[in-house]
C-alpha cells in the first residue's frame, strides 16, 4: 500500500482528542499507511529570513509529523496577507473586504516553494499526496516543477466563487492553472464544481472531457464534490464523557426557566454574526412572549485578529450585544450572552444538547461542521432544532433543517420563532432524517471517497 502524505497549513497530533474530527479521520488514514503529515508549525520567527524555516520531525505513533516555522515576513504576506486577506474574502464572496495589496503574492509563492522544497526531501516515489485548502493551491505545481511524479490530490475546504468573482483575484489565471498540476481536485459541493467548470470553460481553452474531467495545459484533471462530514460516533462518545455531561447539567439548571438559542463559531465575517443578532432582536420585538425567556448564547472564538476586517467585526458585535442587552434586558434576564472564547471540545456536545435551537447562519460557508455536530449531540427523544443558512455547503445535504437566508432578518426571526415552537413529533422526525444523513455521509465516507477517487485516477 502506498504511503499517504497529508499536507495542510496547520497540522494536529491525531492521538489527541482535542484535535477534532478532521484530525481524527486523517489520523486514521495516516496510521493505516504509516503516513506523513506536513505543515506549518504555527511558530513565527521574528527576524527570520523569508523563504527559510526550520524543519522539525516528530513521531506520533505510526504517523510522522513534519513542521516548518515561518519568518515574520512570510507569515504576514503568505498567511495573513494573501491567504486570509485576499483568498478567504474573495472565495466567500466578500470582495468589499479583500485587501489587494500587490506585495502579498510574493510571500504566498515563496512559502509554497519553500514547503515544496522541504517536502520533496521527505517523499518516496510511490507516495500519495493529499493537499488541503487555499493556503496551498500552487503546492503541486511547485512539486511538479521540481520533478515530483507522485499522485497528488487537492481538497478545497472553502467555497469556490463563480468565475466573475474569482477573476477579482489578480492572479486567478495562475491559481487555476496551478490546480491542473493535481490529478484530482475536490470541492465541498456541486455548486463549487459548477463554478470550476464554468471558469475553465470561459477563461481557459480547456477541453471538457466529461462531467468531472478536464484537459488543459497538457494535463488531465478530475474534479468532483466530496462534502465533508464529522465523525458522528466519536462525537457521540465525547458527549457521553464527564465534561460534556457536566456542561449539560450546568446549562440546564442555570437556564431552567429559559429557552436557549446557540451559536458557536470562530469570530469570522463569513459566519453572519451581526445579521444573526439583528434577527434575534427582531424575534424579541415581533414575538414579545420571548421576553424574559429566549436567551442567545453566542460563542465566537478569537480568530485572525491581526487581519483588519476582523477588528471591525469584533467592535460591531460588541456594540450590537450591548445595545440588545441594554434595550431588552431585565435585572434577572440578559437576552444575549456573548462569549469571545473557545469552548473545550469535550464540553461542546453538552452545550449543543442544552440548546433548543442552533443558529448556524453563515453568509457563505464551504460546509459548516457545527451544523452536523449539533445534530449528533441531540437527544433523539427530545431534540433541538437546527436553523441553517442556505448559503452553507451543509444546506445541500441537510434539507430537514429550517433553511434561511441570513440577510433576510425578518424571515430569519420568523424561522427562529417557528423553531422555538416546533412540536415534539416534528422535531423528532427532522432530527432522525438529519442524523441518518450525517451518519451515512460522515468524515470517513468523505475521506474514503476522496482517496479512492485519487487512487483510481489513471496516471501517465
Ligand atoms: P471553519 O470555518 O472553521 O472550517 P466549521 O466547519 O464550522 O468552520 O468548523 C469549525 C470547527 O471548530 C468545529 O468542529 C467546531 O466545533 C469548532 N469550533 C468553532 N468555534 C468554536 C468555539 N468557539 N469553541 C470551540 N470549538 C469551536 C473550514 C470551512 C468550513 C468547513 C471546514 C471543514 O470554513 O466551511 O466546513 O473547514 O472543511
Amino acid at each position: 500500500m502506498s504511503r499517504l502524505v497529508v499536507v495542510s497549513n496547520r497540522i494536529a497530533d491525531p492521538r489527541k482528542t482535542a484535535s477534532g474530527g478532521l484530525a481524527v479521520a486523517l489520523g486514521q488514514a495516516l496510521e493505516a499507511t504509516g503516513g506523513l503529515w506536513f505543515g506549518w508549525s504555527g511558530k513565527v520567527v521574528e527576524g527570520g529570513t523569508p523563504g527559510e524555516g526550520e524543519l522539525r520531525l516528530q513521531n506520533a505513533g505510526k504517523v510522522q509529523l513534519a513542521t516548518v516555522d515561518l519568518s515574520k515576513e512570510d507569515h504576514d504576506s503568505y498567511y495573513l496577507g494573501y491567504s486570509n486577506g485576499v483568498l478567504w474574502p474573495v472565495f466567500h464572496y466578500r470582495l468589499d473586504l479583500a485587501d489587494f495589496d500587490a506585495g502579498y503574492i510574493g510571500g504566498y509563492r515563496r512559502v509554497n516553494q519553500m514547503f515544496a522544497h522541504k517536502l520533496k526531501a521527505l517523499l518516496k516515489p510511490d507516495d500519495i499526496i493529499w493537499v488541503h485548502d487555499y493556503h496551498m493551491i500552487p503546492l503541486a505545481a511547485e512539486l511538479r516543477a521540481m520533478g515530483c511524479k507522485q499522485r497528488m490530490g487537492f481538497f478545497l475546504h472553502i467555497p469556490l466563487p463563480p468565475p466573475l468573482m474569482l477573476a477579482a483575484v489578480p492572479e486567478h489565471d495562475w491559481l487555476m492553472r496551478s490546480l491542473f498540476a493535481y490529478d484530482l481536485v475536490g470541492f465541498q459541493s456541486e455548486a463549487d464544481v459548477n463554478h470550476f467548470a464554468r471558469y475553465v470553460g470561459t477563461e481557459t481553452s480547456a477541453d471538457i472531457l466529461g462531467e468531472h474531467e478536464f484537459r488543459a495545459f497538457g494535463k488531465t484533471l478530475q474534479v468532483q464534490s466530496f462534502p465533508i462530514g464529522i465523525d458522528v460516533d466519536e462525537f457521540i462518545e465525547v458527549g457521553k464523557g464527564r465534561e460534556s455531561q457536566e456542561m449539560y447539567e450546568q446549562m440546564r439548571s442555570e437556564y431552567s426557566r429559559r429557552r436557549l438559542l446557540l451559536g458557536v463559531e470562530r469570530l469570522d465575517y463569513s459566519k453572519g454574526l451581526p445579521q444573526r443578532l439583528k434577527a434575534f432582536r427582531q424575534l424579541l420585538q415581533a414575538y414579545p412572549e420571548n421576553m424574559g425567556s429566549a436567551t442567545l448564547i453566542q460563542i465566537a472564538s478569537p480568530s485572525r485578529e491581526s487581519v483588519d476586517a476582523y477588528g471591525a467585526l469584533l467592535q460591531e458585535l460588541e456594540s450590537l450585544c450591548g445595545a440588545i442587552n441594554g434595550n431588552f434586558g431585565e435585572l434577572d434576564w440578559m437576552p444575549v450572552r456573548y462569549i469571545h472564547r473557545n469552548v473545550a471540545r469535550k464540553r461542546l456536545p453538552g452545550l449543543y444538547r442544552a440548546a433548543s435551537v442552533a443558529l448556524v447562519t453563515p453568509l457563505r460557508d464551504g460546509m459548516n461542521l457545527v451544523a452536523k455536530e449539533f445534530v449528533a449531540a441531540q437527544d433523539p427523544d427530545d431534540p433541538g432544532v437546527l436553523v441553517l443558512s442556505r448559503f452553507a455547503g451543509a444546506a445541500a445535504q441537510m434539507r430537514d433543517a429550517l433553511l434561511v437566508n441570513p440577510y433576510d432578518t425578518t424571515r430569519t426571526a420568523e424561522t427562529m420563532q417557528r423553531a422555538l415552537q416546533m412540536p415534539l413529533e416534528e422535531r423528532q422526525r427532522r432530527h432522525k432524517a438529519l442524523l441518518e444523513g450525517i451518519r451515512k455521509e460522515d468524515v470517513h465516507w468523505w475521506r474514503q471517497r476522496f482517496l479512492a477517487a485519487l487512487a483510481a485516477v489513471p496516471t501517465a
